[in-house]
């Protein structure tokens, strides 16, 4: 027992967002350690940093161009290896974003590869001299013709990010290499972006049509890839005190278990399901139901506890602010302390988006132009063929990536002490009320909340290893489930609605005491977003 990452929360990073340390408004990795500090007062146990290598950024990068080195905007290599130091100094960890389902289109590996059939790097990517009808994940072909051989590339995102051939041995040894240089030099291991989408089926045949997603069942999942990450985990983790949690998109708990029992290839995957509790493929906006809500994340409860370890997410640099998506931005507080209790008193490692604390909220943008992000640009230019702008501003408004790439809001100063500069996305006017130096000193601090509930799961190892059962998971806007141990129980309720509700345990709450909540209430009447967390002994 005592595994650092399955009990400590892990806070993630988006560098470019995050703290300007030298003036230039974008995020960077001296403004990171100036807030070293504050993150170690979260009681959090690791930081994972969003990507800051080599990148033409045209997924900020999420397309690398050069794997061995740090991208300008955030600093150095030195600068890096001054931030390991001292998050190592704090007793944290430091674990890097891996994106190695594909490159940049200005890695050196593509621009060889796009010369000549011949040339050493072709085989490095995946080629057809006809399109096959696959669709990329931000919309449009997945496909994109290259002049000087006369073929198409394979592009699961981005046309500027062509898809790796994991097949050949050459780039899985390129990979092993990248993953000891950086875990020599101090790394703890690796958020794996789109792991479940490294092998694809060989010829690369045709996909069943359908609205979305065609071809998917030749790469979700794909034949090759446990073969893949059994050989990296054997060849390189094994050798390290590391950990790594894989993205995985449509993701079912029997085939996560397929990556994660026994930790066998990743340690934790990022499952997708409770992101769909207020959609339908993303873009098709339905109304949140919290019923949905809860289906999602239990299911995952049942099926992983016990065989594999969960995550616990509500927020990343690809989906919108929880509290404006789930809770309800006129109960700030009250709504984004319940989210929180619900969320963390479930088993499974902590996942705290940076802003999160302070209840971030949505950007509210009404602009195409305020935004920055290439799927959301994609998806308004190809939604505009059957809707109209504003039908689509509105589905940008609530799903786009942007919402959570707002600047860090720390003070009220004119750009919210992320930088005195003009930053490189606007900053959200109501950082005037909700930032980290206002939440210190009201009385209702989400930042304090979230500190006692990790302190808590210090405490108490029920919360991290306890057994989970839910009460009543068909009724509507309401929370409860169980926490169960050898010598004790947690018993969490919430209220997930702004009306008032009658309190309902499932037994007599004699002998509990009132462990955690948002308000000061003990009686039989939950008050909008109330949250309480029961406990007792034996
Ligand atoms: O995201 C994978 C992914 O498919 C989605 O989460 C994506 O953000 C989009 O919403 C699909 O509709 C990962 C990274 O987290 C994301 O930032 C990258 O853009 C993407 O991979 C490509 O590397
Ligand atoms: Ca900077």
């Amino acid at each position: 027992m005592g595994k650092w990452y399955q009990e400590g929360a892990v806070y993630q990073i988006y560098p470019r967002s995050f703290k300007d340390g030298n003036g230039d408004g974008i995020g960077d990795l001296i403004g990171i350690i100036e807030k070293l500090d504050y993150i170690k007062s979260l009681g959090v146990k690791t930081i994972w940093l969003s990507p800051v290598y080599k990148s033409p950024l045209f997924d900020f990068g999420y397309d690398i161009s050069d794997y061995y080195d740090i991208h300008e905007d955030y600093g150095t290599l030195d600068d890096f290896k001054k931030l390991i130091d001292e998050v190592h100094k704090r007793d944290m960890k430091l674990i890097m974003d891996l994106v190695v389902n594909h490159t940049s289109n200005e890695h050196y590996w593509f621009k060889e590869a796009c010369k000549s059939k011949d040339n050493k790097y072709h085989d490095f990517y995946l080629w057809k001299d006809k399109p096959n009808n696959w669709t990329s994940l931000f919309g449009g072909k997945a496909w994109t013709y290259n002049e000087r051989t006369n073929e198409y590339y394979l592009h699961l995102f981005a046309k500027e990010q062509p898809d790796l051939n994991w097949e050949n041995p050459e780039v899985r040894n390129e990979v092993k290499k990248i993953l000891r240089y950086w875990l020599d030099l101090g790394v703890d291991g690796f958020r794996c972006d789109v792991i479940n989408l490294i092998s694809k089926t060989p010829g690369l045949p045709n996909g069943k049509p359908k609205i979305a997603l065609v071809g998917s069942e030749h790469y979700l999942n794909g034949p090759n890839v446990h073969k893949y990450l059994q050989e990296i985990k054997e060849e390189v983790f094994v050798h390290y005190d590391s950990f790594t949690v894989g993205e995985c998109i449509f993701l079912k708990p029997e085939i996560a278990l397929t990556y994660i029992e026994n930790e066998k290839e990743l340690n934790m995957v990022f499952q997708f399901d409770h992101m769909a509790a207020d959609n339908f493929l993303k873009w098709f906006i339905r109304k949140f139901s919290t019923v949905r809500l809860k289906k999602a994340l239990t299911k995952w409860q049942y099926k992983i506890n016990g065989r594999g370890w969960n995550t616990l997410y509500f927020e990343n640099h690809d989906q919108p602010r929880s509290v404006t998506r789930f809770g309800n931005e006129n109960y700030h507080y009250e709504s984004a302390t319940m989210l929180a209790t619900y969320l963390y008193f479930q088993q499974g490692t902590p996942f705290i988006y940076q802003g999160q604390e302070i209840g971030m909220t949505n950007a509210h943008f009404t602009k195409l132009e305020q935004y920055k992000d290439i799927e959301t640009f994609n998806i308004y230019k190809i939604g505009r063929k059957f809707f109209s702008h504003k039908n689509m501003m509105r589905r940008i408004k609530k799903m786009s990536r942007d919402n959570a790439r707002t600047p860090m809001q720390w003070d009220n100063s004119d750009f919210a002490g992320f930088s005195n500069k003009e930053p490189w996305i606007e900053v959200n006017p109501n950082h005037k009320e909700i930032n980290v130096e206002r939440d210190l000193e009201k009385s209702n601090s989400i930042i304090k909340y979230y500190r006692k509930i990790l302190g808590l799961r210090k405490e108490y190892q029920t919360i991290i290893y306890g057994s989970y059962k839910e009460y009543y998971p068909n009724k509507k806007n309401y929370i409860c489930y169980e926490r169960v141990g050898e010598n004790d129980k947690f018993l969490i309720i919430c209220n997930f609605s702004e009306k008032t509700k009658k309190l309902k345990a499932p037994f007599n709450l004699e002998g509990f005491k009132l462990l955690l909540t948002n308000y000061n209430n003990e009686d039989n009447l939950l008050k909008p977003y109330e949250a309480r967390v029961y406990y007792k002994e034996g």
